[in-house]
């Protein structure tokens, strides 16, 4: 008979992030968004009970937070309870967000528990009707960042075991996207023969490549604007022969960025029919956490917007849903606005070499001395490529509206 496991693989769940961004949104809504990580957890358990997997597999970052919220650390406990009863087991390395050394309130987690303990790689081995079937491999962060070569550590301990999984928390060497902790590089990885590379930290989700798998579940609930769509976890069944994977989506709630045009509209009405029909498309199967961009050709949006109309439609339109359990809330809503005619652009010389000088000037430099702030570089987060071009964007607009109000 030929030998088959089946497990779970999540990574970053993230429990109790704050959300602080979100906290302007009503109180309901904003419970639900506090609750949402938790749910997505919730939801994480019920897949492993139904798919009857032998394992769950949770790569690092349990906790947004290294002193590991007492919360957390107790819902935690239940879901791994209720996995016990089914005789699942759960394999979890800290990460850079739960290193070991943060945690304030330790609380005992079942028998079916498999933590791995310390930045030295270990492996636990799973046992089937008498049988070792698997080798889990891993290590935890002791402190709040790894910085070196942790692929590089493992290799397969004992080839009479017929699986061998890997689980890393951790980011390929070339990402700079990302805080870089124990950097791997894909090619590495697959030279050393594990049949699945569990990783996590990326909250993205991501095949590096098939085969075998080496696999970013990315997180399990989006946290904020740029973590949009489905969430979630990989279902996995592995034979001797082949390896069948499915992605299961558990979020609770959806970040979704959504762009209209406006341009053709006149009068303030048709803005709240136009975002109102174009949010009503969607099948709303659960809540709804949207950032809405207008964009236009004119210089009518710019004076709704001045004028406080585009903030009451807003509120309108938030205002339908919000007692609803599968609400639809815009949290946040910018204008993309030319209303400066081609003709000026590119025919004025000395347009054309302001817009030059713009797009050859980096945003960045200007910002220094705040993010080198004492206080201000904690909360400041290193602008995106998009973020620059939406600043410049916005100050080539104002200088072009000032410099033509003559
Ligand atoms: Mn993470």
């Amino acid at each position: 008979m030929t030998k088959q496991i089946s497990f779970i693989h999540a990574a970053d769940l993230h429990l109790d992030s704050p959300f602080r961004g979100l906290a302007h949104t009503p109180d309901s809504i904003f419970e639900d968004i506090r609750e949402s990580t938790f749910k997505a957890f919730g939801k994480l358990v019920d897949t492993a009970i139904e798919m009857q997997v032998d394992f769950v597999l949770i790569t690092g970052d349990l906790f947004d937070n290294e002193k590991q919220s007492l919360k957390a650390q107790v819902r935690l406990r239940r879901g791994f309870e209720k996995l016990d009863q089914r005789g699942i087991y759960v394999y979890l390395s800290y990460g850079n967000h739960d290193y070991i050394k943060g945690n304030v309130h330790p609380v005992t987690y079942p028998d079916n528990v498999f933590i791995f303990p310390g930045e030295d790689i270990s492996y636990f081995p799973y046992e089937k009707n008498g049988e070792i079937l698997a080798a889990i491999y891993g290590f935890s962060y002791e402190k709040r960042a790894v910085t070196s070569n942790k692929a590089a550590e493992f290799y397969i301990q004992d080839e009479d075991i017929p699986f061998h999984i890997a689980m890393l928390h951790g980011s390929v060497e070339s990402n700079t996207e990302h805080d870089t902790y124990a950097p791997f590089q894909t090619r590495e990885l697959l030279e050393k023969g594990f049949h699945y590379w569990a990783l996590g930290h990326i909250h993205k989700r991501q095949t590096l490549t098939a085969d075998p798998p080496v696999i970013y579940p990315g997180n399990i609930q989006g946290r904020n604007r740029k973590e949009t769509g489905e969430k979630g976890c990989y279902h996995v069944v592995m034979t001797e022969n082949e390896v069948s994977m499915e992605f299961i989506p558990l979020q609770a709630i959806q970040f979704l960025s959504v762009e209209i045009d406006v341009s053709s509209l006149k009068e303030i009405h048709q803005l709240e029919k136009t975002i109102h029909d174009k949010l009503n498309k969607m099948k709303l199967t659960q809540p709804m956490l949207v950032d809405l961009s207008l964009c236009s050709n004119n210089s009518l949006l710019r004076k709704w917007e001045n004028d406080g109309l585009v903030e009451e439609i807003i509120e309108l339109i938030n205002d339908v849903t919000v007692y609803d359990k599968n609400w639809l809330f815009i949290f946040r809503h910018r204008n993309r606005i030319n209303d400066i005619s081609e003709s000026i652009w590119k025919e004025d010389q000395f347009f054309v070499e302001l817009h030059r000088q713009f797009s050859e000037t980096a945003v960045q430099p200007f910002l220094k001395e705040l993010y080198h702030h004492r206080r201000a570089r904690k909360y400041a987060a290193q602008l995106t490529e998009d973020e620059e071009q939406e600043i410049k964007h916005k100050a080539e607009q104002l200088l072009m509206h000032e410099l033509l109000k003559e």
